[in-house]
């Protein structure tokens, strides 16, 4: 049975590699930082069932010596460096914070690798953020990067120490560059989130309005489930590479909300408003990838499409708000 650990597997990702991995028989190691609430903590692993399947451990990206002894505890096969502060917006207001943990604390994953586990297959949680102010219109493995944010720029810190410690030590060590991908799973502060929640919000009369920032930003969504399992797959192969994982369209978030909204019969203009507090300080307008090589050579290809992700989405937060309501009563 081949072991992996993954770091970041309370967030999104992480719950979907797990199921993902565990299906395949493999023993998860769930890598967790201490947390005064550690009982919910565990929320998206029990939503999908897997919370006792999993050996759940503690440890931090920012503390070298808990990884070092991680991995000599448990001698992974495979690790996949999930964990980083995710959120762009976030990362103005704690650029130190995000270095520490989305840059160093990549390179502390890669330092207890090379120092204590140097035959594990490594995968880093490279981010189409990088691409930033972008230039050429879509995006491929060779596209320059251009980061826009204090949380790009550590993405692109740890995805270039990522690239150095291959060649200079020979790892097996891969990195998806990932555009945007959602599910239910995904923190209620991203866009499409907030979006499928104020929906279930506005449709159950909890709420009547919904505060946007950029309506004019355009990304490229997939959905998670589909996203880990080309992680895995870049894990499988006999040389290590980086990948970009994409769906080829992109959406503004205008007509994410105009597609949400109306799933439920609602007109999206009679409650989205903008305020000028949320937009960023730099934006990045525009993104779109092309995941030939991943096609190519991964044999991946994405199945979900945007339509039945944001059903997939309004259905779980109008099924949360109405058992919500009900615990009320
Ligand atoms: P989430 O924000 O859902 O999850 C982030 C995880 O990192 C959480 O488990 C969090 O733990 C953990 N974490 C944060 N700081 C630390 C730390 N100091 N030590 C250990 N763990 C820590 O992110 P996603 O699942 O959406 O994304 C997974 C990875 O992929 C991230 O690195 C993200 O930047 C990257 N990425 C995501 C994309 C997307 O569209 N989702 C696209 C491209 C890249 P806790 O639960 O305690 O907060
Ligand atoms: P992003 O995702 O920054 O692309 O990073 P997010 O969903 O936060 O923003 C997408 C776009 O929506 C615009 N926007 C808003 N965003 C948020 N969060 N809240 C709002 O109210 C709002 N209004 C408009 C933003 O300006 C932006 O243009 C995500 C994260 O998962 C990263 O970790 C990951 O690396 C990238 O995707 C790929």
């Amino acid at each position: 049975m081949p072991t992996c650990l993954i770091t970041g597997v309370t967030g999104q990702d992480g719950a979907y590699l797990s199921q993902l991995l565990l299906s395949k028989g493999y023993r998860v190691i769930g890598m967790m930082r201490r947390s005064a609430s550690a009982d919910i903590v565990g929320e998206r692993l029990r939503w999908l069932g897997i919370y006792n399947d999993i050996e759940l451990v503690d440890g931090n990206l920012t503390d070298l010596s808990s990884l070092l002894r991680l991995l000599k505890t448990y001698k992974p096969d495979e690790i996949y460096n999930l964990a980083a502060q995710s959120f762009v917006a976030a990362s103005w207001n704690q650029p130190l914070l995000t270095g520490q943990v989305t840059a160093i604390g990549a390179t502390n994953v890669l330092e207890a690798i090379r120092l204590s586990r140097p035959e594990a297959r490594f995968y880093q949680a490279s981010s189409s953020e990088m691409f930033g102010r972008i230039q050429e219109p879509v995006q491929n493995e060779r596209t320059p990067f251009y980061p826009r944010s204090p949380y790009a720029v550590a993405k692109l810190y740890a995805h270039w120490i990522t690239v150095n410690y291959r060649e200079s030590f020979g790892l097996h060590a891969s990195c998806g560059i990932l555009f945007n991908h959602e599910s239910p799973l995904r923190g209620i502060e991203f866009v499409t989130r907030k979006i499928t929640d104020g929906v279930a919000r506005i449709k159950l009369g909890l709420a009547r309005e919904l505060p946007l920032g950029n309506l004019d930003a355009m990304r490229d969504w997939g959905h998670a489930r589909d996203y880990v399992y080309a992680m895995w797959l870049m894990l499988q192969q006999p040389t290590p590479d980086d990948y970009v994982v994409a769906t080829g369209h992109n959406t503004t978030i205008r007509e994410f909300c105009r597609l949400a909204f109306s799933y439920v019969g609602l007109n999206f203009q009679e409650h989205v408003v903008t305020r000028s507090d949320l937009m960023r300080p730099a934006e990045v307008d525009v993104l779109l990838g092309n995941a030939t090589k991943a096609k190519r050579k991964l044999g991946w290809q994405p199945t979900i499409t945007l339509d039945a992700m944001i059903a997939e989405m309004v259905e779980a937060d109008l099924a949360r708000h109405t058992n919500r309501l009900k615990h009320w009563k």
